[in-house]
Protein backbone atom coordinates (compact mmCIF):
# COMPACT_ATOMS: atom_id res chain seq x y z
CA UNK A 1 0.00 0.00 0.00
CA UNK A 2 1.77 2.81 -1.18
CA UNK A 3 1.94 5.73 1.86
CA UNK A 4 -0.34 8.76 3.11
CA UNK A 5 1.92 11.46 0.49
CA UNK A 6 1.90 9.18 -2.48
CA UNK A 7 -2.15 9.03 -2.48
CA UNK A 8 -3.76 10.94 -5.06
CA UNK A 9 -7.49 10.21 -4.42
CA UNK A 10 -8.85 8.42 -1.30
CA UNK A 11 -12.67 7.07 -2.79
CA UNK A 12 -14.87 6.70 0.65
CA UNK A 13 -18.18 4.79 -0.08
CA UNK A 14 -20.82 4.75 2.82
CA UNK A 15 -22.79 1.58 3.48
CA UNK A 16 -25.11 -0.15 5.06
CA UNK A 17 -26.77 -3.24 4.28
CA UNK A 18 -25.76 -3.42 0.90
CA UNK A 19 -23.88 -6.85 1.15
CA UNK A 20 -25.45 -8.07 -2.82
CA UNK A 21 -23.46 -4.38 -3.85
CA UNK A 22 -20.33 -4.76 -2.51
CA UNK A 23 -18.73 -6.62 -5.13
CA UNK A 24 -19.47 -5.55 -8.26
CA UNK A 25 -19.13 -1.84 -6.95
CA UNK A 26 -15.59 -2.41 -5.70
CA UNK A 27 -14.80 -3.85 -9.27
CA UNK A 28 -15.86 -0.75 -10.90
CA UNK A 29 -14.28 1.80 -8.92
CA UNK A 30 -11.14 0.17 -9.64
CA UNK A 31 -10.82 -0.23 -13.31
CA UNK A 32 -12.48 3.49 -13.03
CA UNK A 33 -10.25 5.04 -10.82
CA UNK A 34 -6.82 3.04 -12.55
CA UNK A 35 -5.39 6.38 -14.16
CA UNK A 36 -6.01 7.98 -11.01
CA UNK A 37 -3.42 5.99 -9.19
CA UNK A 38 -2.27 5.85 -6.82
CA UNK A 39 -5.88 6.05 -4.69
CA UNK A 40 -7.26 4.37 -2.19
CA UNK A 41 -11.08 2.84 -2.02
CA UNK A 42 -12.33 3.30 2.18
CA UNK A 43 -15.76 1.28 2.58
CA UNK A 44 -17.04 2.84 5.90
CA UNK A 45 -19.96 -0.10 6.93
CA UNK A 46 -22.26 1.86 8.78
CA UNK A 47 -23.31 -1.01 11.76
CA UNK A 48 -24.97 -3.38 9.12
CA UNK A 49 -26.72 -6.12 10.39
CA UNK A 50 -26.78 -7.94 6.82
CA UNK A 51 -23.46 -10.23 5.19
CA UNK A 52 -22.16 -6.43 4.30
CA UNK A 53 -19.13 -7.18 6.61
CA UNK A 54 -18.44 -10.67 5.44
CA UNK A 55 -18.71 -9.18 1.27
CA UNK A 56 -16.00 -6.58 2.50
CA UNK A 57 -13.36 -8.92 3.87
CA UNK A 58 -14.41 -10.92 0.43
CA UNK A 59 -13.36 -7.72 -1.20
CA UNK A 60 -10.42 -6.67 0.62
CA UNK A 61 -8.55 -9.93 -0.11
CA UNK A 62 -9.08 -9.36 -3.71
CA UNK A 63 -8.32 -5.61 -3.78
CA UNK A 64 -5.31 -4.43 -1.96
CA UNK A 65 -6.75 -0.97 -2.43
CA UNK A 66 -9.26 -1.72 -0.37
CA UNK A 67 -9.54 -0.23 3.42
CA UNK A 68 -12.17 -1.12 5.63
CA UNK A 69 -13.70 0.98 8.48
CA UNK A 70 -16.86 -0.21 10.66
CA UNK A 71 -19.37 1.75 12.69
CA UNK A 72 -20.37 -0.62 15.72
CA UNK A 73 -23.99 1.08 15.75
CA UNK A 74 -25.72 2.93 12.82
CA UNK A 75 -24.56 6.43 13.05
CA UNK A 76 -26.02 7.79 9.64
CA UNK A 77 -24.88 8.16 6.54
CA UNK A 78 -23.15 11.68 6.88
CA UNK A 79 -21.08 10.04 9.98
CA UNK A 80 -19.87 7.28 7.65
CA UNK A 81 -18.81 10.47 4.94
CA UNK A 82 -17.12 11.62 8.20
CA UNK A 83 -15.63 8.45 9.35
CA UNK A 84 -14.03 7.63 5.76
CA UNK A 85 -12.99 11.51 5.35
CA UNK A 86 -11.07 11.79 8.38
CA UNK A 87 -8.99 8.68 7.38
CA UNK A 88 -8.32 9.45 4.22
CA UNK A 89 -4.94 9.62 3.10
CA UNK A 90 -5.74 11.52 -0.59
CA UNK A 91 -5.56 15.11 -1.14
CA UNK A 92 -8.84 14.31 -3.14
CA UNK A 93 -11.51 12.58 -1.71
CA UNK A 94 -14.42 10.91 -3.85
CA UNK A 95 -17.91 10.25 -2.80
CA UNK A 96 -20.50 7.68 -4.12
CA UNK A 97 -23.59 5.62 -2.90
CA UNK A 98 -22.33 2.20 -2.18
CA UNK A 99 -25.71 0.94 -3.66
CA UNK A 100 -24.55 1.15 -7.57
CA UNK A 101 -27.01 4.49 -8.10
CA UNK A 102 -23.72 6.53 -8.82
CA UNK A 103 -21.36 5.20 -11.45
CA UNK A 104 -17.65 5.23 -10.69
CA UNK A 105 -17.01 6.29 -14.15
CA UNK A 106 -17.86 9.63 -13.76
CA UNK A 107 -14.84 9.57 -10.89
CA UNK A 108 -12.04 10.64 -13.58
CA UNK A 109 -14.19 13.73 -15.24
CA UNK A 110 -15.14 15.14 -11.33
CA UNK A 111 -11.20 15.01 -10.63
CA UNK A 112 -10.60 16.62 -13.83
CA UNK A 113 -12.98 19.52 -13.25
CA UNK A 114 -11.88 20.30 -10.15
CA UNK A 115 -8.58 20.23 -10.58
CA UNK A 116 -8.63 22.49 -13.91
CA UNK A 117 -10.43 25.37 -12.10
CA UNK A 118 -7.57 25.54 -9.49
CA UNK A 119 -6.85 25.70 -6.24
CA UNK A 120 -9.83 27.91 -4.90
CA UNK A 121 -12.05 24.95 -6.69
CA UNK A 122 -13.19 23.11 -3.43
CA UNK A 123 -16.20 20.77 -4.71
CA UNK A 124 -16.86 19.38 -7.76
CA UNK A 125 -20.46 18.18 -7.31
CA UNK A 126 -22.57 15.84 -9.69
CA UNK A 127 -25.67 16.29 -10.71
CA UNK A 128 -27.83 13.35 -11.68
CA UNK A 129 -29.50 13.04 -15.77
CA UNK A 130 -31.94 9.82 -16.10
CA UNK A 131 -33.34 9.74 -12.55
CA UNK A 132 -33.84 6.26 -11.72
CA UNK A 133 -36.01 6.39 -8.36
CA UNK A 134 -39.35 6.25 -8.50
CA UNK A 135 -41.93 9.32 -9.75
CA UNK A 136 -43.01 10.27 -6.28
CA UNK A 137 -39.23 10.39 -5.11
CA UNK A 138 -37.93 11.67 -8.31
CA UNK A 139 -40.81 14.55 -7.64
CA UNK A 140 -40.05 15.25 -4.24
CA UNK A 141 -36.52 15.39 -4.77
CA UNK A 142 -36.82 17.51 -7.21
CA UNK A 143 -39.45 20.04 -5.38
CA UNK A 144 -36.49 19.83 -2.40
CA UNK A 145 -33.69 21.03 -4.85
CA UNK A 146 -35.58 23.91 -5.75
CA UNK A 147 -36.37 25.29 -2.88
CA UNK A 148 -33.31 24.24 -1.62
CA UNK A 149 -31.80 26.69 -4.60
CA UNK A 150 -33.72 29.39 -4.20
CA UNK A 151 -33.06 29.84 -0.11
CA UNK A 152 -29.16 29.74 -0.35
CA UNK A 153 -28.96 30.32 -3.79
CA UNK A 154 -25.76 27.68 -4.11
CA UNK A 155 -26.28 27.91 -8.13
CA UNK A 156 -26.61 23.91 -7.76
CA UNK A 157 -29.70 21.72 -9.57
CA UNK A 158 -29.08 18.72 -7.53
CA UNK A 159 -26.98 18.77 -4.21
CA UNK A 160 -28.13 15.28 -3.12
CA UNK A 161 -26.55 13.27 -5.69
CA UNK A 162 -23.64 11.10 -4.03
CA UNK A 163 -21.09 11.50 -6.64
CA UNK A 164 -19.09 14.18 -5.36
CA UNK A 165 -15.10 15.25 -5.44
CA UNK A 166 -13.21 17.99 -2.99
CA UNK A 167 -10.69 18.49 -1.50
CA UNK A 168 -10.23 16.94 1.70
CA UNK A 169 -8.39 19.80 3.48
CA UNK A 170 -11.67 21.94 2.38
CA UNK A 171 -14.15 19.06 3.87
CA UNK A 172 -12.05 19.80 7.18
CA UNK A 173 -13.35 22.95 7.86
CA UNK A 174 -17.19 22.48 7.63
CA UNK A 175 -18.95 22.33 10.33
CA UNK A 176 -20.48 19.05 10.91
CA UNK A 177 -24.09 17.67 11.26
CA UNK A 178 -26.07 14.95 10.37
CA UNK A 179 -27.23 15.56 6.37
CA UNK A 180 -24.09 17.51 5.86
CA UNK A 181 -23.50 15.77 2.66
CA UNK A 182 -26.85 17.19 1.03
CA UNK A 183 -25.85 20.99 1.75
CA UNK A 184 -22.18 20.63 0.61
CA UNK A 185 -22.14 23.47 -2.06
CA UNK A 186 -23.60 26.59 0.07
CA UNK A 187 -21.26 25.09 2.81
CA UNK A 188 -18.40 24.99 0.96
CA UNK A 189 -19.11 28.45 -0.78
CA UNK A 190 -19.02 29.49 2.58
CA UNK A 191 -16.05 28.72 3.15
CA UNK A 192 -14.40 31.17 0.49
CA UNK A 193 -14.41 28.35 -2.38
CA UNK A 194 -16.43 27.78 -5.45
CA UNK A 195 -18.31 25.01 -6.84
CA UNK A 196 -17.92 23.40 -10.16
CA UNK A 197 -20.00 20.70 -11.79
CA UNK A 198 -20.41 18.03 -13.69
CA UNK A 199 -23.62 15.90 -14.89
CA UNK A 200 -23.75 12.23 -14.27
CA UNK A 201 -26.18 9.38 -15.69
CA UNK A 202 -28.25 7.55 -12.54
CA UNK A 203 -28.35 4.03 -12.39
CA UNK A 204 -31.24 2.28 -10.34
CA UNK A 205 -29.70 -0.04 -7.28
CA UNK A 206 -27.87 -3.45 -8.34
CA UNK A 207 -29.42 -4.84 -5.63
CA UNK A 208 -31.74 -4.70 -2.11
CA UNK A 209 -33.30 -1.05 -0.97
CA UNK A 210 -33.08 2.04 0.31
CA UNK A 211 -32.37 2.93 3.53
CA UNK A 212 -34.91 5.96 3.41
CA UNK A 213 -38.73 6.24 3.25
CA UNK A 214 -40.42 9.03 1.95
CA UNK A 215 -41.00 11.07 4.34
CA UNK A 216 -37.46 10.79 6.23
CA UNK A 217 -36.15 13.67 4.69
CA UNK A 218 -39.22 15.87 4.79
CA UNK A 219 -39.60 17.43 7.99
CA UNK A 220 -36.05 17.09 8.93
CA UNK A 221 -34.76 18.55 5.29
CA UNK A 222 -36.78 21.91 6.20
CA UNK A 223 -35.16 21.96 9.42
CA UNK A 224 -32.01 21.23 7.83
CA UNK A 225 -32.25 24.33 5.39
CA UNK A 226 -33.37 26.69 8.34
CA UNK A 227 -30.20 25.41 9.88
CA UNK A 228 -27.55 25.77 6.96
CA UNK A 229 -29.42 29.43 6.09
CA UNK A 230 -28.63 30.58 9.63
CA UNK A 231 -24.95 29.22 9.18
CA UNK A 232 -24.82 31.45 6.17
CA UNK A 233 -25.92 34.13 7.75
CA UNK A 234 -23.79 33.91 10.94
CA UNK A 235 -20.56 34.36 8.73
CA UNK A 236 -20.28 37.80 7.93
CA UNK A 237 -16.94 37.19 5.37
CA UNK A 238 -14.20 34.98 4.85
CA UNK A 239 -10.89 36.19 6.34
CA UNK A 240 -8.01 36.67 3.61
CA UNK A 241 -5.36 35.99 6.50
CA UNK A 242 -1.39 37.53 5.42
CA UNK A 243 1.22 37.61 7.65
CA UNK A 244 1.50 40.67 10.16
CA UNK A 245 4.47 41.82 12.48
CA UNK A 246 6.65 42.55 9.07
CA UNK A 247 7.69 46.59 10.47
N1 LIG B 1 -23.50 4.62 6.54
C1 LIG B 1 -24.77 4.73 6.27
N2 LIG B 1 -25.04 4.69 5.04
C2 LIG B 1 -26.30 4.79 4.75
C3 LIG B 1 -27.32 4.96 5.69
N3 LIG B 1 -28.44 5.05 5.03
C4 LIG B 1 -28.09 4.96 3.74
N4 LIG B 1 -26.80 4.77 3.59
C5 LIG B 1 -26.01 4.60 2.38
O1 LIG B 1 -26.11 5.78 1.64
C6 LIG B 1 -26.30 5.49 0.28
C7 LIG B 1 -27.59 6.06 -0.20
O2 LIG B 1 -28.63 5.46 0.51
P1 LIG B 1 -29.89 4.82 -0.18
O3 LIG B 1 -30.53 3.92 0.83
O4 LIG B 1 -29.54 4.21 -1.49
O5 LIG B 1 -30.78 6.09 -0.38
P2 LIG B 1 -31.52 6.63 -1.67
O6 LIG B 1 -30.75 6.24 -2.88
O7 LIG B 1 -31.53 8.10 -1.47
O8 LIG B 1 -32.85 6.01 -1.58
C8 LIG B 1 -26.20 3.96 0.17
O9 LIG B 1 -24.86 3.63 -0.09
C9 LIG B 1 -26.59 3.49 1.55
O10 LIG B 1 -26.01 2.24 1.90
C10 LIG B 1 -26.98 4.99 7.04
O11 LIG B 1 -27.79 5.12 7.96
N5 LIG B 1 -25.68 4.85 7.28
MG1 LIG C 1 -29.71 4.79 -3.45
Amino acid sequence: MPDREAIRLSVVVPVKNEAGNIAPLVVEIVAACAPLRPFEIVYVDDGSTDGTPAALAAARARHPELRVLRHRESCGQSAAVRTGVLAARGELVATLDGDGQNDPAFIPALVAVLTEAGPQAGLAQGQRIGRKDGRLKTIQSRIANGVRGRILQDATRDTGCGLKVFRRAVYLRLPYFDALHRFMPALVAREGFFVVHADVVDRPRFTGRSNYGLFDRLWVGILDLAGVWWLIRRRRRVPQVEQGGME
